[in-house]
């Protein structure tokens, strides 16, 4: 316990300016919410004024939110605090030295989606500049998710390296992983649980005294910030596994002639007192920002452990495994379309195929990292040619996406559904085999939104991820 933090802290008194760099879906919300908070004096946001995103400075400074999509509450709690003057969002990096506190919500990105590899460089710069204009007294706090040990290891030495203060006796270091979800943003950061990790306890408990404030339902945890860090990355590789797990019984399932949905009642039907089983639902991939990465952030964290790792010699680890089933999936949608294709005697080989849903998340137009794209690479790679729809996805870099379904399926020989997005739970085999034209129509059900029997009797050669029941069908 540091007395001489403990000391400069008291002199201080309570955080009145605060200050949050990275404009985007974690520090905006993160910011109007401070600014909101009575106890707080006044809120900077920090947005490097870049030719790709210096438009969002006058935006906020207007209380209008630069952020796409509905979220709800964001743009009047924006107004508001502008016009009470608690909030100003700027690109003078030089003002966090008028600062008590100062959090950074800045992307972790890939290198590139294949390498997997972190890409901290925007995350390190943003630390530099908090190093460069860092005071006695303040706090820190890194709410970007990071490879466990970063905050005690890398955050830590640039900050004291740029500043000549020490952690934990000259300033508080903490970090507190952002915990929300597009499309709710401002519910997730009040109602969620908070979890704050400090250096030490006394900047445990300053981040505390930070994040308190704009809690409604949600209660802060406190504990260190390594703890916080294998908290967030293994939130979502725990996630991760359990979707795997889901997709492994699936196609356990379909090699054993069985419908994984109703093992899946039949399992979930065992419930009582300490009985827990989550079964997630199984389907044609793992796409988006959070699961595709983090369990890479968890392993590369344990391999900054403190202690060698003792671990079933040669077996690889189940986290990562479940990556890779995961990432199978796409791979055996594809597998199912030429199996259904060999079944009247045609191969991939200039068949067209009507893709349904790019989005990799059901009702959203958030294409990051999508299953729906190593399966159209597949099939490209196999000569096949792909039209592909979504009706929320309107931009992807090098596809065309088309809202109108009736295009997509015109002429296709197989339809493949790939996001379980509403509007197609209502599709019927006669609409879309009109639509197709084909004599022998081929459907593949990577979302469990179609009713096999169905298409099946309407002459359909039918595939469906987890539906071994069915998958042999006999042809109409
Ligand atoms: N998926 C399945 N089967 C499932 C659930 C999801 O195949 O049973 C697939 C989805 O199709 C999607 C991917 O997994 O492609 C990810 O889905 P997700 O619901 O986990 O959505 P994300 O990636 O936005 O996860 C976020 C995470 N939240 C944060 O990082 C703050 C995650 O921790 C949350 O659990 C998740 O939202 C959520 O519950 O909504």
């Amino acid at each position: 316990m540091s007395e001489k933090l403990i000391k400069i802290l008291k002199e201080k008194g309570p955080i009145k300016k605060i200050g949050v760099i990275g404009m985007g879906y974690v520090g905006i919300p993160a910011a109007a919410l401070f600014a909101d908070a009575p106890c707080f004096d006044h809120v900077l946001g920090f947005q490097r004024a870049s030719s790709s995103s210096g438009y969002k400075i006058d935006m906020l400074n207007k209380g209008e939110s630069p952020l796409k999509g509905e979220e709800p509450g964001l743009e009047d709690l924006l107004q508001k605090v502008v016009k009470a003057g608690k909030f100003t969002c700027t690109s003078d990096f030089s003002r966090i030295s008028e600062l008590d506190a100062v959090t950074l919500a800045i992307q972790t990105p890939f290198e590139d989606p294949k390498s997997l590899l972190p890409d901290f460089t925007a995350l390190i710069e943003g630390i530099r500049n908090v190093g460069k204009h860092l005071r006695k007294g303040m706090l820190v706090v890194l709410e970007s998710t990071i490879t466990p040990g970063t905050t005690v290891g890398m955050a830590r030495e640039i900050l004291e390296e740029e500043s000549g203060l020490v952690a934990g006796e000259d300033f508080a270091l903490a970090h507190a992983p952002e915990r929300v979800m597009v499309g709710r943003l401002l519910q997730n950061i009040r109602e969620h649980d908070r979890i704050v990790g400090g250096i030490d306890d006394v900047c445990t408990q300053r981040a505390v005294e930070l994040y308190t404030p704009v809690l409604t339902k949600g209660k802060v945890i406190p504990m260190t910030a390594t703890a916080a860090e294998v908290t967030k990355t293994a939130e979502n590789t725990f996630r991760d596994l359990q979707i795997a797990a889901a997709n492994q019984l699936a196609l356990y399932c379909e090699a054993m002639g069985i419908n994984v949905y109703d093992v899946r009642a039949g399992i979930a039907s065992l419930k009582g007192e300490g009985i827990t089983r989550a079964i997630l639902y199984p389907g044609a991939g793992v796409g988006g920002h959070c699961l595709t990465k983090d369990t890479y952030h968890l392993e590369r964290g344990v391999t900054l452990g403190v202690e060698p790792l003792d671990y079933p010699e040669n077996a690889e680890s189940i986290y990562v495994l479940a990556r890779r089933v995961n990432d199978f999936m796409p791979k055996h949608m594809f597998n199912l379309t030429v199996k259904a294709l060999e079944r009247i005697g045609k191969t991939p080989k200039g068949i067209k195929i009507a893709m349904l849903g790019w989005a990799f998340l059901n009702d959203s137009d958030d294409a990051r990292n999508p299953p729906s794209e190593p399966y159209r690479d597949m099939a490209l790679e196999a000569g096949c040619e792909i039209n592909v729809h979504d009706p929320h996805v309107v931009h992807y870099p090098g596809i065309d996406i088309h809202a109108n379904i009736d295009e997509v399926l015109t002429g296709a020989d197989v339809v493949v559904i790939l996001t379980g997005h509403k509007q197609y739970f209502g599709l019927t085999p006669e609409q879309i085999k009109q639509k197709m034209g084909s004599k022998q129509p081929v459907i593949i059900d990577g979302r469990n939104v179609v009713d096999p029997d169905k298409f099946i009797n309407a002459g359909f050669v039918y595939k469906g991820i987890g539906r071994g029941d069915k998958n042999s069908h006999s042809l109409k």
